[in-house]
């Protein structure tokens, strides 16, 4: 006899067998492999698109339901439809659109999670963070990195609208949650207006620098500058056939990404000009910071307006037209990707 003969199991042996090692706390590997080392990236992540125009009436409309302190975060979470009350955009990361209306404080509080701000609306309401207040204007990125106390404050005479990205799912997989709230609703401000931007975001360092953490220091990239660099390089540098112009987000100090565990970008597509298909590892959450344009992922095509949302799953293909001079800050968890050496792109053929 052929010792090497595969036994020819009925299928109710299996059944009894299985629910013998379950009463022990174990299963079959080789039932479920192949569902969890695929040959390629597998994901419940649907392309989505959020139209500001459908999203601001609603968020407005909170305003009349609950006030930023009842609420502690008047906030529109925006759900992956493939990720049903996960409160999640893509499997890693959060992202949300906040309204702080004027007069309004949402409460100092601090937690694990990481959270990034791209300012959509609004004139100058501000966040405080490690007791400086941070004005916020359309196209700023703001930080909040883990464990930095934070509120929001408006005392302007218009809302405050901006999105918000953190990495709550990340977090929520390792299990290491904390959060505290304060007794005081707002932070002591001991800083200056500023402060960060004139220590770090001038290409200069603190002559006796604090030692680098993985957070940055700088805890606002003004859209000025950042547009101001995307124009010089579109008029006097080659376009990136996949991304058109497209730049990082650096922490000053040691030149990796801004935060540790979400990877902030911003790239100007320009008029006219169609992206070569590209695909990465990193879903990728999007913000349209100006202009018109399209999206095309996988097999849907989304008409982008100004402060539109919309997410590409992970080594999903992705291609931009630019309708006039599009500019799109994205988010994503590449930096964790990047230092667990799992990060992967491919470039797709001239179409
Ligand atoms: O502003 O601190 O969208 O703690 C979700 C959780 C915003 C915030 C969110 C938060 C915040």
């Amino acid at each position: 006899m052929d010792s090497k003969a595969p036994p020819r199991t009925a299928p109710d042996d299996f059944a009894r067998y299985y629910a013998r090692l379950s009463k022990q706390n174990m299963a079959p590997l080789w039932e479920v492999l192949k569902n969890l080392v695929t040959a390629e990236p597998v994901t419940p992540v649907l392309p989505a698109h959020w139209r500001y125009a459908d999203v601001k009436p609603l968020l407005m409309e909170a305003a009349g339901l609950i006030s930023a302190e009842q609420a502690e975060r008047r906030v529109l979470v925006l759900e992956n439809p493939g990720l049903p009350g996960a409160s999640s955009i893509t499997h890693s990361l959060y992202a949300g659109i906040q309204l702080v209306m004027p007069g309004e404080i949402a409460p100092q509080h601090r937690h694990t999670q990481s959270a990034l701000r791209f300012i959509l609306e609004g004139n100058g309401a501000t966040t405080t963070v490690d007791g400086e207040r941070l004005p916020m204007y359309p196209g700023d990125l703001v930080l909040t990195p883990s464990w930095h106390w934070h509120d929001h404050q408006n005392e302007t005479g218009e809302p405050i609208i901006w999105m918000d990205g953190l990495d709550i799912a990340l977090v929520a997989l390792l299990d290491a949650s904390f959060m505290q709230h304060s007794n005081r609703k707002e932070q002591e401000v001991t800083q200056a207006k500023g402060a960060s931007l004139a220590r770090y975001g001038a290409n200069m360092l603190p002559i006796d620098d604090a030692p680098a953490t993985v957070n940055s220091p700088l805890m606002r990239y003004p859209y000025d500058k950042s547009r101001e660099a995307l124009e010089h390089l579109k008029a006097h540098s080659d376009w990136d056939p996949c991304h058109g112009i497209r730049m990082r987000y650096a922490h000053p100090q040691t030149g990796d990404w801004a935060l540790p565990t979400m990877g902030p970008a911003i790239q100007l597509v320009p008029k006219d000009f169609s992206t070569r298909p590209y695909r990465s590892t990193d879903g990728a959450i999007f913000a349209v910071a100006d202009g018109h344009g399209t999206a095309t992922i996988g097999d849907k095509t989304f008409a982008l307006s100004p402060k539109d949302v919309f997410v590409v799953p992970p080594w999903a293909w992705r291609s931009f037209k630019g309708k006039d001079d599009l500019v799109l800050f994205t988010f994503t968890d590449r930096p964790v990707q990047e230092k667990l050496g799992l990060f992967r792109e491919e470039r797709g053929a001239t179409s």
